[in-house]
């Protein structure tokens, strides 16, 4: 465990995402099974989110009314999410070594009420964004002030609900609604561009009523400062795309996408740890 705090200094962050990658690392070897990669390709977008100034949030009070929602739709990267709300301080860091145990409430694919912190059931690929409209839409029925963050993959934006959800995103001026998709242009079977383009993915979603900001996705300050940026858009959700690298920090998972969906081997998993250290 750090000691990070929210709006801590980017070299805490930097130190923060190696420490998470470490936990990813070995809550999946542990495991024997889950998502490294999918993974690692969303750490500092996270990182960026939870302790970089942006997200509201009380660890102490899960389900505080005025908390700022965080959905994480690409669910498969549960390891990630885990390791970082036991960061932020939502319960005991020893927890993530129960991830897929049989009976655990770490289970491979985030489920609400398990877990402290986790907002959303999520998994089932295409249904973060439908969520977070729905946060949006309580908030006004409730006369509450937040905003709703959501996660995306891009293999995910596959799936037609992604498209309803943009519609109906656009339609009901969702403006405190702020995808962020990791762009890793992979997904579980390959390429995306040849299992099925996406491109042009910008003009796409501006097409569709959003306002469109690209970022690095592996940079903590350019990350807060974009996504930050988009609170002075109003009456449109936004969207951050982020060029993300899946596996990013481990030269022999960047390299193969067959990793998606499988633990490394404790060979590997060494291998792995030294390359992340020395980074
Ligand atoms: C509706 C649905 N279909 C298929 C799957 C199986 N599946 C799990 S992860 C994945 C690929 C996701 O790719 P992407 O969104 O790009 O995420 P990445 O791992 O690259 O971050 C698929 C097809 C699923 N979880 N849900
Ligand atoms: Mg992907």
């Amino acid at each position: 465990m750090l000691d990070i705090k929210p709006s801590s200094d980017l070299k805490s962050l930097e130190k923060l995402a190696k420490q998470i990658r470490i936990d990813i690392l070995d809550m999946t070897t542990k495991a024997g099974s889950g998502h490294p990669s999918s993974s690692w390709s969303s750490v500092e977008i996270l990182v960026a989110l939870f302790f970089g100034g942006i997200l509201n949030y009380k660890p102490e009070d899960p389900w505080w009314p005025e908390r700022d929602r965080f959905i994480m739709s690409k669910g498969h990267a549960a390891p990630l999410l885990y390791a970082v709300l036991a960061q932020a301080g939502y319960f005991d860091h020893e927890e993530i070594w129960r991830l897929r145990q049989v009976g655990s409430p770490v289970q491979g694919h985030p489920i609400q009420g398990m877990m402290p912190g986790v907002e959303a059931t999520t998994g089932s690929l295409g249904q973060g964004l439908s969520i977070g409209i729905g946060h949006v839409l309580g908030g006004r029925i409730n006369d509450l002030d937040y905003q709703v963050y959501v996660l995306l993959g891009d293999g995910e934006c596959e799936a037609g609900q992604i498209w309803e959800a943009a519609m109906a995103a656009s339609h009901f001026g969702c403006d405190n609604l702020t995808a962020i998709l990791d762009y890793n242009k992979y997904q579980e079977t390959g390429p995306i561009s040849r299992e099925m383009a996406l491109e042009p993915l910008v003009e796409k979603w501006q097409s569709f009523g959003w306002n469109v900001i690209e970022a690095d996705g592996h940079n903590i300050g350019e990350l807060i400062e974009k996504i930050k940026s988009v609170s002075s858009f109003h009456s449109k959700p936004s969207i951050v795309i982020a060029h993300t690298i899946k596996g990013k920090g481990i030269s022999f998972v960047e390299a193969d996408y067959t990793f998606h969906g499988r633990a490394l081997t404790p060979e590997q998993a060494e291998k792995a740890r030294e390359e992340i250290l020395c980074k």
